[in-house]
């Protein structure tokens, strides 16, 4: 049964938090109403942004909006201008997406400070709670642009601004239509000094804790990733007239391509290797035209980093050899290279012990999936806390999780707060 809006306050702070992401799911927070999507700065993501500011206004939080779009809500600690620990994840979505992949790391944090406000309860450092509104790299080929930005990893805004959306829209152009102004991005950056600790809650996305059957995890550190877009150059010709030995087919050879990736990976998947090719695109797209060029989107990932770098090296190689076998011209552009990002020992060790307070095993176990936290671990020490998803699984409409599982995530947040209250005391 969907919740709305208006008794929202009357559920538990785990089930109100569930509920806004399913209020979420919905046009004005999607861009449509036939599947939840919420991109980077299209108009699903503002609305999501107005009610985020209100019910963070209603907890006590100033809100601002920094240069590249993030939401932040700031409840004052005992005294102002303390250091913050900020509690953050994304809002924004991949196509056709589930309602809790980052939405839910945001509305947990936004219960646990309304429990905090409720209580008129002051901490000796300020809390913030962050919606990142580009994690994903749905929408511009870049990805966790907020968090990379905020975390100062980031320095040449130039190439940033000059993104091109799927529609040609530069980036740039697309935050002036949202009201930001493109040259105060490099604004984004956040002085270390002003963070105390990061603290991001989220969906597991995998199927371990349900496994297990335990609600909620550790995470130890979040996988290293490497992205690229790989284009194949062959010759377009006629389906009919052109003899087989003598085609240049970009198509088959990416096919070949990427059951080839497909098999190394394969072979390292003991090592906690992947690699995925997620999209594909042939020109000129027609049925009796052989396809003269492609382009497929390659994401490499390892807890190693030296393992995921070994892996690039030799699929880099393996295609490069097909496409030449094939006469085909074969170019990569590297997207995106996030190194693996281990979370911080004692922060972890904080929600291990509110997790031995709750009578829950310190479950732990690694995230392959990327988060912002990897990107504020440049600048502060970083925890994570997994939330069981039914099935594991993500990044599909099919996407799921217990209410009451929500509540101990809450129930877990607050007790680390109080932890991390008397380790700063
Ligand atoms: O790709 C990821 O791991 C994340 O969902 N952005
Ligand atoms: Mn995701
Ligand atoms: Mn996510």
């Amino acid at each position: 049964m969907e919740t709305a809006l208006s008794n929202i306050e009357v559920l538990s702070p785990g089930a109100r938090a569930v509920a806004r992401c399913d209020i979420f799911g919905k046009p004005p927070y999607s861009e449509t109403p036939a599947m939840l999507t919420r991109r980077f700065l299209t108009p699903a993501h503002p609305a999501a942004i107005a009610s985020l500011q209100r019910w963070m206004r209603k907890a006590d939080m100033s809100v601002t909006l920094d240069p590249l779009g993030n939401l932040i809500g700031r409840y004052e600690g005992n005294t102002a201008g303390a250091p913050a620990l900020v509690i953050g994840s994304h809002i924004d979505t991949v196509r056709d997406a589930g309602r809790y992949d980052g939405a839910l790391g945001v509305m947990l944090g936004l219960s646990c400070i309304e429990q905090l406000a409720a209580a008129k309860r002051r901490l000796p450092f300020a809390i913030e709670l962050v919606a990142f509104g580009d994690e994903e790299g749905s929408r511009f080929p870049s990805a966790m642009i907020g968090s990379r930005a905020m975390a100062g990893l980031i320095s040449d805004y130039a190439s940033i601004a000059a993104l091109e959306d799927e529609d040609g829209v530069m980036l740039a152009d697309a935050l002036e239509r949202f009201g930001l102004d493109p040259s105060s991005m490099s604004g984004t950056a956040r002085a270390p000094e002003s963070v105390l600790a990061y603290l991001e809650a989220h969906i597991e996305q995998g199927p371990q804790l349900e496994a297990e059957d335990l609600a909620l995890g550790v995470v130890t550190g979040i996988a290293a990733q490497l992205r690229f877009r790989v284009s194949f150059t062959g010759t377009a010709g006629h389906a009919g007239t052109t003899p087989m030995g003598l085609r240049q087919d970009a198509l088959a050879c990416a096919a070949e391509a990427i059951l080839a990736i497909e098999e190394m990976a394969r072979q390292q998947a003991v090592h906690g290797a992947v690699a995925t090719v997620g999209s594909i695109d042939a020109k000129p797209g027609a049925a009796n035209v052989i396809a003269g060029e492609t382009g497929m989107s390659l994401d490499i990932r390892a807890l190693d980093g030296t393992l995921r770098d070994e892996m690039a090296r030799h699929m880099m190689s393996c295609i490069a050899d097909i496409a030449a076998r094939r006469n085909v011209g074969v170019e990569f552009e590297q997207l995106q290279d996030l190194p693996p990002s281990p979370c911080d020992p004692a922060l972890s060790g904080l929600l291990e012990e509110a997790l031995g307070e709750m009578g829950l095993p310190p479950f732990r176990l690694a995230s392959g999936a990327g988060h912002d936290a990897a990107a504020l671990a440049a600048i502060a020490p970083m925890a994570m806390l997994f939330i069981r998803c039914a099935g594991g699984i993500s990044h599909n409409p099919a996407e799921a999780v217990d209410p009451a599982d929500a509540d101990l995530a809450v129930e877990a947040m607050l007790r680390f707060i109080d932890r991390l209250e008397a380790s700063t005391a």
